[in-house]
């Protein structure tokens, strides 16, 4: 007989199949006949690991025998998402596999959907991480990202009555099929106790640490797969336990609390992502967790060190750290204490170690989120780290005083403890003066860094900051995020342009062709018919995806400014009803976000937002004009749908305020344009687009500054503006809260008192500038032009481009050629 080859393409379906089969039989234990969709999910997740794993060890022997530079990228939070899906497209095996599991009678759509999503994050800084770690593994760069394995990450939002109110959130409720426990991979981390300091019989001091207490950093890996699987890294993330589970003693006396506790204690530290990322922390717990996957991962990536080239001076050779804002910051003690204490490093050669090693990213210029440690709980928690941090700060300033150019308030200024009041150290000061390179995350933000909160540091070192705008990666937010655009950008521009995102450029010339611009227009028209089908099932409210889709959806925070696109909104409400038969233009409010726990002026935003929506979507004289809808339990997975269903996207942040912002490219990679001030990646972003194509207004960095500076009169421009009077009055006066009238008085008093947040200030021009997007959504030709040319000029924003901007200036690493 004749055999007859399949298509290799066949042979991977069956493959596949036989693959996921197996999985449910002998990993998850199901039979087909009972298994439920969680079941299937787990078992194709363990079929596509496998595939991962087959281009992991390569990786990782290539990296062991070739030995190039390593990157580690320390970050207190990877917001990861799902991966399912992100592996199989980077596998280019997400097609076989619909196929392979339709035979079996799975929707591969459905399983998409079951996966939960590791929120191990807050917001910006968490998925600007995991953005990077995938770039890192696609620029084939041997990078390495250490964090914690929260048992709970980022808190579930629910919303009740408008409230928020936060559920713990359960990501590993039904096991983690992508990771690997490394029950062998344990350090043994230290807190409290006492210093001694003891003389060797050479005469020299020693300081040996006696800690009050040990946990153990137990490490769990997940292999991070780049684009075309050709290169496979490591997300290593940490999980605390007590070094004895149990007080045997205790239990057997009856206490079985009480022989608990020390296991709960060290539990207690892996077991929640701490609520807030930009209000003030200040808790013992985090810096527990800080100084845990910190001194985790060092003591990791000495053993490796050393093991390969076995001389810790040579560290910066065959090293780069990255230190992903302050949270890690306490690694340069740690190094330091490693290298002088376990390692008889002279103290010299260890700093001249850590300052070529260590390299900071600046997240925010936020004061109150500019990490500074009570010094007495420094002492108490870590008293050698603090020793360190003295001697570390003796030696700077005294640096300082010999050169002599300062005076003693200007070497305050950039002394590791602040001295005014209670006894601070600044963990920004310590990142700075223990990094080679410094980076600001857009140009705005880095040269704020330099004129500003870091003047009198960038002063004594002005080659240290540099700026590397932050970027996303496309693979998720276009690819998988909208595989419609995704074709007609191949169908365009050719299929190159899935490996190299600077070929979207070649997109512009498409801008007025008719027939493109439909093809857009339909494709977003599809993802916007989805997600009214969201909204309906998640919130009741019908709404019309013809309308313009308006979304703001980040953090709730005042200096987003939610507040302001509510009030404007709440203007447009009452020009609608006010002459309903005008020609207006349809627009659905899109908003999501969590608010930290304890931000109770985010909250109340959240609750205006939910109250303004229960009168607008049921006023019928509107006929539905406008909608208001809140989306609650915003996630990664939230913003894949939302994204791209988009039409207009909200970046209105107080000028100066916003470091950068990521969502900005997303929306625009996605075609839809931008309202927005000049602050952060917005700045760059209108440079790019170019200013036809994206609605700028309000206050620059300068002028806020310049506003909070002189004062100015709030009253004044009450007075002025009957629109602000009668927004006010009518949210003063229980318009949309009658049960509650004096609700938002605090948030309106503040707007009165001093409007810190410029929104007041900038009211007049962002509902003008919002009028003239109304207009444009009126030119069809015209708003579909802007949109092919936002998505023409997003390639800058990759975050390989951003990445390779690391590795050339930052780590000195080499990269994959574009
Ligand atoms: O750099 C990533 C991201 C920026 O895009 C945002 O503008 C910025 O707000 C965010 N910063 C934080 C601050 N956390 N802390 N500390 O998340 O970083």
């Amino acid at each position: 007989a004749v055999r007859i080859a399949l298509p290799t393409e066949d042979q991977d379906v069956a493959a596949l199949r036989r693959a996921i089969v197996a999985k449910l039989a002998y990993s998850v234990g199901k039979d087909p006949i009972v298994a439920t969709e969680h079941d299937w999910f787990m078992a194709t997740a363990l079929a596509v690991r496998d595939r991962i794993v087959d281009a992991w060890f390569p990786t990782t022997r290539t990296i062991y025998t070739e030995k190039p530079k390593r990157v580690y990228y320390l970050s207190v939070e990877f917001l990861i998402g799902r991966l399912l899906y992100d592996s199989l497209n980077a596998l280019g095996l997400a097609e076989t596999m619909r196929k392979a599991l339709a035979e079996l009678g799975v929707d591969l759509e459905v399983l998409r959907e079951v996966e939960p999503d590791a929120a191990l994050g807050n917001g910006g800084l968490g998925r600007l991480a995991a953005c990077f770690m995938e770039s890192m593994a696609s620029l084939g760069i041997a990078g390495y990202g250490y964090g914690i394995r929260y048992d709970h990450g980022m808190f579930r939002q629910k919303i009740k009555d408008g409230w928020q109110s936060e559920l713990p959130e359960t990501w590993l409720a039904g096991g983690n099929p992508w990771e690997f426990e490394r029950p062998d991979v344990v350090y043994h981390i230290s807190y409290g106790g006492s210093v001694e300091a003891r003389e060797t019989p050479e005469g020299e001091i020693r300081h040996i640490w006696h800690p009050a207490e040990t946990v153990e950093a137990v490490a769990y890996d997940t292999p991070m797969v780049g684009w075309r699987g050709k290169h496979v890294n490591t997300l290593r993330l940490w999980s605390a336990r007590a070094p004895d589970p149990l007080r045997l003693d205790a239990f057997n006396r009856g206490d079985h609390l009480g022989a608990l506790a020390s296991q709960s204690r060290a539990q207690a530290i892996s077991q929640v992502l701490y609520p807030a990322d930009d209000s003030p922390a200040g808790q013992e717990l985090r810096l527990r967790q800080e100084h845990f996957f910190s001194s985790a991962a060092l003591q990791d990536i000495v053993r490796r060190h050393l093991h390969q080239h076995g001389d810790l001076k040579t560290l910066p050779d065959h090293v780069a750290i990255q230190l992903n804002d302050t949270h890690p910051a306490i690694s340069i003690a740690e190094m330091m204490r490693l290298l002088i204490d376990n390692h008889g490093v002279e103290w010299d050669d260890a700093w001249d170690v850590c300052r070529r090693t260590f390299n900071y990213t600046n997240h925010t210029l936020l004061p109150e989120a500019l990490e500074h440690w009570p010094v007495p709980l420094m002492e108490r928690m870590l008293p050698r780290h603090m020793q360190i941090i003295y001697l570390i700060n003796a030696r700077h300033l005294d640096e300082l005083r010999a050169k002599g150019a300062l005076s003693e308030a200007e070497i305050g200024a950039v002394s590791l403890i602040e001295e005014s009041g209670a006894r601070q150290v600044r963990m920004g000061w310590l990142s700075f003066i223990g990094s080679h390179r410094v980076n600001g995350v857009s140009a705005l933000h880095t040269d704020l860094m330099r004129q500003t909160v870091f003047a009198p540091l960038h002063r004594l070192y002005p080659d240290r900051i540099v700026n590397k705008t932050n970027g996303i990666t496309f693979r998720r937010w276009l690819m998988e995020a909208n595989p419609g655009l995704t074709q007609l950008l191949a169908d365009t521009v050719g299929s190159a342009v899935l490996d190299n995102t600077e070929r979207l450029a070649d997109f512009a010339a498409y801008a007025d062709d008719a027939g493109v611009q439909e093809r857009f227009r339909a494709i977003r028209r599809e993802h916007k018919a989805q997600l009214s089908g969201l909204i309906h099932r998640r919130l009741g409210v019908k709404v019309d995806p013809d309308a313009m889709f308006d979304t703001h959806i980040k953090r709730i925070h005042e200096y987003k400014r939610q507040l302001l696109n509510i009030l404007e909104t709440v203007a447009l409400y009452d020009a609608m009803r006010a002459q309903p038969t005008r020609n207006w233009t349809p627009r659905v409010k899109i908003f999501a976000g969590k608010a930290a726990a304890s931000y109770q002026n985010a909250k109340l935003v959240i609750k205006l937002i939910n109250d303004v929506a229960n009168v607008v979507n049921n006023d019928p004289t509107l006929r539905g004009l406008l909608k208001v809808v809140f989306l609650p339990n915003y996630n990664v997975s939230l913003a894949e749908a939302v994204i791209p269903a988009s039409d207009l996207s909200e970046q209105i942040s107080t000028a100066g305020m916003e470091a950068s912002g990521t969502g900005n490219m997303k929306f625009a990679l996605n075609g839809a344009l931008t309202i927005g001030t000049l602050d952060g990646a917005n700045v760059e972003i209108k440079d790019r687009v170019g200013d036809d194509n994206i609605f700028i207004f309000g206050l620059e960095a300068h002028e806020v500054e310049q506003r909070r500076r002189e004062g100015f009169g709030t009253e004044e421009i009450i007075r002025r503006s009957p629109m602000i009077q009668q927004v006010l009055d009518q949210i003063g006066s229980g318009g949309f809260s009658p049960a509650e009238p004096n609700l938002y008085s605090h948030i309106l008093d503040g707007l009165v008192r001093h409007d810190h947040f410029l929104v007041l200030g900038d009211f007049q021009s962002y509902a003008e500038k919002q009028r003239e997007v109304a207009a444009k959504w009126r030119d069809p030709a015209a708003w579909w032009r802007s949109a092919i040319l936002n998505t023409a000029h997003m390639g800058f924003f990759s975050s390989d481009r951003t990445i390779r901007d690391y590795a050339e200036e930052i780590w000195g690493v080499p990269v994959k050629p574009a």
